[in-house]
């Protein structure tokens, strides 16, 4: 059996012996299985894990989290699975991948649809973000709980071959995006060709020449040590795509609304404090990439960038017109 075939069903396994009835659950030690792709140290699984601490703190033991990280349990496509059918609690996930599950969230991944990183905390602060994640717990089949979001700034594009500094570079370069159509529409607009795949399989898709490079903030780039196989990062900026966490709806059901009640009273101040460790290091990431050998290009002029990009906002921002208004006109 695959290592991770084996994790999932130890996951599955404890998960359903945690889960008995209602009442007996509301009694019970519950251990809360999450995950992350990225790994111990990162912003996002660092502040999950303090909100574990947090719950431990505040139920006096009775409710715990402990982390996958580094995609032990999968890539994002997994995590959404494992997390549909219970066989994990928490998964922190990009809204990229979601967007074709619950169209609204997909306004966030259009292309530079956000000014700066300010813009983008506005929006998910206030009354736009709260409704996003409404409208995903209540989607009657994604079988998901929308916490919070995170920060994961700002996306750029590297590759193995060269800089980019003008549209045109990027003309015939095969650029890993993320599993979702919009992405792949995205790229291909701007020039290049987009190459759908889980972020589990990038490493390997670089190191074989499958692709020529992929996209993603600094953290990631130099977490993930991708300056080894592409080390022109170029800041193209074109996507800003903030992060979520999201709970198993089957398990979130057999919780009394007390444990509901702490476990999203923790997540909304995990939203703030990852921000602040995100932004330190977005900082230090970019120190070190730069330290490794990857050399980082300004892009001087991103008007082209932006009008190469109309296309994909007609095709999936047509039916969410005030939505997008309403986007734009947060100050
Ligand atoms: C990262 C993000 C991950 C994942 C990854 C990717 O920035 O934190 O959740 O979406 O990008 O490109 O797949």
């Amino acid at each position: 059996m695959k290592r991770r075939d084996f994790l999932k069903l130890g996951a599955a396994a404890t998960a359903a012996g945690a889960l008995g009835t209602t009442s007996a659950f509301a009694q019970a030690k519950i251990v809360l299985k999450a995950t992350d792709v990225h790994p111990l140290g990162y912003p996002t699984v660092e502040a999950v894990e303090r909100m574990g601490k947090k719950l431990e703190a505040a139920s006096g033991g009775r409710l715990s989290i402990q982390m996958f990280p580094s995609m032990q349990l999968g890539g994002e496509k997994e995590m959404i699975e494992q997390a549909q059918v219970g066989a994990l609690q928490i998964a922190r996930i990009s809204v990229g991948p979601m967007g074709p599950l619950v169209p609204e969230l997909n306004v966030f991944n259009l292309p530079f649809i956000f000014r700066d990183e300010a813009h983008m905390e506005k929006v998910i602060d206030g009354p736009i973000g709260d409704e996003l994640l409404k409208k995903l717990s209540d989607h009657p089949t994604a079988g998901l709980i929308g916490l919070c979001y995170m920060n994961a700034g700002v996306r750029n594009v590297y590759n193995s071959k060269k800089p980019i500094e003008k549209i045109e570079d990027l003309k015939g370069l095969k650029i890993r995006m993320m599993g979702n159509p919009l992405f792949v529409d995205t790229m291909n607009s701007l020039g290049g060709n987009g190459v759908a795949m889980g972020f589990d399989q990038l490493t390997n898709a670089m190191q074989t020449g499958v692709v020529d490079g992929a996209e993603n903030n600094e953290p990631s780039y130099e977490s993930g040590q991708h300056y080894r196989y592409a080390k022109y990062y170029s800041k193209t900026g074109h996507l800003m795509i903030p992060e979520l966490l999201v709970f198993s709806k089957v398990t979130w059901e057999k919780l009394s609304k007390d444990d509901q009640a702490m476990i999203a009273k923790f997540a909304r101040e995990a939203q703030q404090e990852q921000r602040q460790l995100w932004h330190a290091r977005e900082a230090e990431s970019l120190k070190k990439m730069k330290e490794a050998g990857a050399v980082v290009t300004e892009v001087a002029d991103r008007k082209p960038f932006q009008e190469a990009v109309k296309p994909v906002w007609d095709k999936y921002g047509a039916q969410h017109k005030a939505l997008i208004q309403r986007i734009q006109d947060a100050k």
